[in-house]
């Protein structure tokens, strides 16, 4: 089957999952080109196989709230490709999780996975319960709950899950926890984890960060400083948190934030001071960005989303299809020279098409936000020696490691004048060794 024809035969075979379309139509339509060259691709009917997971696991998960009601959220895991390592990728609690989310999330994970240069497969997981507005005992009982089914699919060398949207180090810490009881092994099958307890240093900062070395190797091309530079940043949890830490770190001036409530812009810029208040607010108390804006006397917008804001680069941080065509047009209209993703698609189709005409920088979450599972990766090596390293030989290796992405995807995006496509790059690179893993690996 051509790559196109899969893609249509996809949409009738799993109708109405529409990111997982979308996820799977971006990467088929960059590697077409490649795909074609190898008809052993072809005769082995290798996209077919990429594209649908190798399994779905879902179960119910009954859990009991602070009043004593009884109540059930759906659990899963979908483990999508285990050609180059055991399946690898976060677990996402938020109440819009449904297959189609998971199926989009497992497929990116596969191909950032590779990028990583790390053994690892890709995989996604999580459930429809949302830990806001509940209480520590009621996270922790959900936690417990969802472990009591997944604990059978996942082990260090099987799956290995981390955190996502709504499971941070608090989530991990509890379904380690159970997961530990139940298999009487310490065997670190959860990355993510506490410092104490097997976790590695640089973890929580190693999305954020690999962003900002990521996008720093992109401004090289262009002889571009980061220094001085007005930044737009969207969500305010994990991701971007640290996006804007090493930002501010660099000698950027970040101007915004948001959570799903809306978005604040500070004129002046998140300085240090205002961040710890932002990390103190969202870690510790589990507020609303808006108290943001009354602390410093700044402009919420309630609803909104910042990317009608002036900046010269965009990141966006929270969550996927938050930047629309008409954003896009609003953001080059506006001076943007770069857009370079901390969430997992964050980008509609209609955006990227936009930043990619306009020639800007652009770069697709799977290469620019893989520091944090590539931290994960070396979170797994080190619980395997038993060991851990010091924050400064992390960092160092995760700097080195989106070098790495960068250089993968000027080797396959290199356009005719010289400047590089991100996607193609990222999509090429990434297929390529999964592909040829499960070529030597014959029909399994
Ligand atoms: P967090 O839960 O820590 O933070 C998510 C942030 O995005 C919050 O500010 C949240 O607001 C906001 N948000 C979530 N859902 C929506 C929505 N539907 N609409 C608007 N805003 C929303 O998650 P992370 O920071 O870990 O994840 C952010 C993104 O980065 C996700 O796309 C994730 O897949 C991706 N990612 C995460 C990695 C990691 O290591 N954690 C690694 C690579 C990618 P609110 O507080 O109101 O919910
Ligand atoms: O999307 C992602 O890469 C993550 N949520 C991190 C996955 C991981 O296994 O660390």
């Amino acid at each position: 089957m051509k790559a196109a024809e899969v893609l249509d035969n996809l949409k009738l075979r799993f109708p109405g999952e529409k990111e997982y379309h979308q996820a799977v139509q971006e990467v088929l339509e960059s590697i077409e080109d490649v795909y074609n060259e190898h008809p052993e691709f072809e005769k082995a009917n290798l996209i077919e196989r990429l594209c649908i997971p190798d399994r779905i696991v879902s179960f119910r998960v009954t859990w009991v709230d602070d009043s004593g009601a009884v109540r059930t959220n759906m659990g899963y895991r979908v483990q999508h490709n285990n050609a180059i390592g055991p399946y690898k990728g976060g677990i996402r609690f938020h109440a819009s999780v449904t297959p189609s989310i998971l199926k989009f999330l497992a497929f990116e994970q596969t191909f950032k996975n590779s990028l990583t240069t790390l053994p690892m497969g890709g995989a996604k997981g999580g459930s429809d319960f949302s830990p806001r507005g509940k209480s520590n005992a009621e996270v922790m009982r959900f936690c417990q709950a969802f472990m009591l089914e997944l604990w059978r699919q996942i082990g260090p060398d099987t799956d290995v899950p981390a955190g996502d949207i709504g499971v941070g180090g608090r989530e991990v810490g509890y379904m380690y926890g159970m997961y530990k009881k139940l298999t009487r092994e310490h065997t670190g099958t959860l990355t993510g984890k506490g410092l104490d307890f097997g976790g590695s240093l640089i973890r929580p900062e190693a999305t954020g960060y690999g962003n900002v070395y990521f996008l720093l190797e992109m401004l090289k091309t262009r002889g571009i400083e980061l220094r001085g530079k007005t930044v737009a940043v969207s969500g305010s949890g994990n991701v971007a948190q640290y996006t804007v830490e090493k930002l501010i770190e660099l000698g950027a001036k970040v101007v915004t934030m948001s959570d799903s409530d809306g978005y604040i812009y500070d004129p002046d810029g998140i300085d240090r001071a205002k961040l710890d208040y932002i990390m103190e607010l969202k870690n510790l108390y589990r507020g609303r960005i808006r108290e943001y804006a009354e602390q410093y006397g700044v402009k919420y917008v309630p609803g909104g989303r910042p990317w009608g804001e002036k900046c010269d680069i965009a990141m966006p941080s929270a969550t996927q299809n938050e930047l629309t065509g008409d954003d896009a047009r609003q953001l080059l209209a506006n001076g943007c020279i770069a857009v370079s993703e901390g969430a997992n698609m964050p980008s509609t189709p209609e955006a990227i098409d936009a930043f990619q005409e306009a020639g800007i920088l652009y770069a697709p979450g799977k290469a620019a936000n893989a520091g944090g599972v590539s931290v994960s990766g070396l979170e797994m090596t080190q619980n395997a020696q038993k060991l851990s390293w010091t924050a400064e030989e992390v960092d160092r290796r995760l700097h080195q490691i989106m070098e790495n992405i960068h250089t993968q995807c000027a080797k396959y995006g290199m356009r005719p004048d010289g400047s590089i496509d991100y996607v193609k790059g990222a999509n090429v690179a990434g297929f390529m060794k999964v592909a040829q893993a499960m070529m030597a690996q014959g029909l399994v």
